[in-house]
């Protein structure tokens, strides 16, 4: 119903550079090959957390690119590997492509998508030493890798919900305190559907929802009915508003309302009745009495043991410290949650062994596939694994172009393509690359 939407831009890291390097022995002419393989990409991960609520961070930034990883050095110096980039999103966000296919859906706390692998690393000519090729003075690149879009969806759920009597001004404060525009009228029942508000607090957002006035019986279906209670069941904490005119007119007690609300609550569910919530009393521009209005925040907070806090929707006195309160709520709630998560995964609710792991495409199987496509006298292999090889091989070095047709004819690739009648004189297409193909 309320879908926040992103569209982002992903990119792994690429492989590090094998390097070519000799190692001189002492007075000798002898060199041994030395150059070592460069490090793996980092991955770009989205992993989901508890302690998120929107994808608006994305509105913001949304070029996400891992780091490379470090070219091999001399002596077999390994390449260090580049971290992976973790991508932070709301439990509850949906992971699709660009063309909007559904990857993965981040349920719970930790479950996370790997959407880009990190390129690997070139090997360094002494991975190259063989019986054959004593001294290899050739290395691989690093693996390339491409960005590409993704989109992610989020239903939102809000964090505070603002529970009240019609009419006490819950519209109003919403419209104040967010983008969020719903009706705003001078009679019950103006909000017939809820209203979500994405808020902004110091460092992070969080989502607040007007729901329709509860009146006396709500539970068992008067007035609107229990229908808005089911939705903010699942917020977090309750923000009770309470309309401060009826301090001053003689329609009623505003203690008495606050006890019918928590009544009501109660009578819905014992759930909702047990979260923390804060009490707001609205309308304070028309109290000119404010011993009166104090006198009764006393008698709120003694009875109920939480925050009262007197605002004016119209005029927006309170309304800062309102929010402050609702983000510091919220963070003590997130806390609680933390408490019994596992260190290490911070924002994350379950065992780890029990996260879900998504990958973007089962790379193992698709590597597998092995086509060609004839057309003419020309022969094009498809096959992400050679691919990958010719794309990292350095095609300018005669030693290194003699090491891939070796490498073709050990994986059968020369076999097949006979079968398929290639012939001298055929080109070969991989990848990028075309090969005349000689006997
Ligand atoms: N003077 C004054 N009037 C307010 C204030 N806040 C809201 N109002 C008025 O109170 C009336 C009701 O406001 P709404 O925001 O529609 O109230 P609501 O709680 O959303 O009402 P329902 O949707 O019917 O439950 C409107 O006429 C508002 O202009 C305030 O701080 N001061
Ligand atoms: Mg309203």
């Amino acid at each position: 119903m309320f879908l926040d939407e992103a569209k982002i831009n992903i990119k792994a890291g690429e492989g590090g550079n094998g390097m070519v390097a000799f190692f001189k022995l002492k007075g000798g002419r002898k060199k041994i090959p030395s150059g070592g393989s460069g490090g793996r990409g980092g991955s770009v991960i989205i992993r989901a957390y508890k302690n998120l609520s929107t994808l608006y961070s994305f509105k913001k930034k949304i070029h996400f690119k891992a780091e490379s990883g470090q070219s091999g050095g001399p002596n077999n110096r390994k390449g260090e590997d580049a971290k992976d980039l973790i991508i932070r999103v709301p439990v509850g966000t949906v992971v699709k492509t660009g063309k909007g296919e559904i990857i993965a859906d981040l349920k719970e706390p930790g479950d996370e998508v790997v959407v880009a692998e990190g390129g690997i690393g070139g090997r360094g000519n002494a991975a190259f030493v063989s019986s054959r090729r004593r001294f290899p003075a050739f290395a691989e690149s690093g693996e390339k890798t491409e960005d590409f879009w993704i989109e992610l969806e989020l239903r939102l759920v809000a964090d505070v919900s603002l529970v009240g009597f019609p009419n006490s001004g819950k519209s109003t404060i919403i419209s104040r305190i967010s983008a969020a525009r719903p009706k705003i009228a001078d009679y019950p029942f103006t909000t017939l559907t809820p209203n979500l508000g994405v808020v902004t607090a110091g460092d992070r957002d969080f989502v607040v929802a007007d729901v329709p006035g509860l009146i006396e019986g709500a539970h068992s279906g008067r007035g609107l009915g229990d229908k808005f209670l089911r939705h903010i069941t699942r917020s977090s904490i309750l923000a009770v508003i309470l309309d401060g005119q009826r301090i001053i007119d003689k329609s009623g007690d505003i203690i008495e309302t606050f006890d019918i609300l928590r009544e009501e609550i109660k009578l819905y569910n014992m759930d909702l009745y047990r979260k923390d919530y804060i009490i707001v009393i609205n309308k304070i521009d028309l109290i000119n009495d404010k011993d009166k209005l104090n006198k009764i925040k006393k008698e709120l907070e003694r009875r109920s043991g939480k925050i009262v806090l007197p605002v004016s929707a119209i005029t927006g006195e309170g309304l800062n410290e309102m929010v402050r309160c609702m983000h510091e709520k919220l963070s003590e709630y997130r806390k609680e949650v933390s408490s019994t998560e596992k260190e290490g995964l911070s924002g994350l609710a379950q065992e780890p062994e029990k996260v879900k792991i998504y990958r973007l495409s089962d790379k193992e199987q698709e590597w597998e596939k092995f086509e060609v496509e004839k057309i003419n006298n020309e022969y094009l292999v498809k096959n992400k694994k050679l691919e990958r090889l010719v794309a990292m091989t350095d095609l300018e070095n005669e030693e290194a172009l003699d090491y891939l047709t070796d490498r073709l004819n050990k994986m059968g690739v020369a076999d097949r393509l006979k079968k398929m009648g290639v012939e001298e004189g055929s080109t070969v297409i991989i990848g990028e690359f075309a090969f005349i193909l000689k006997e």
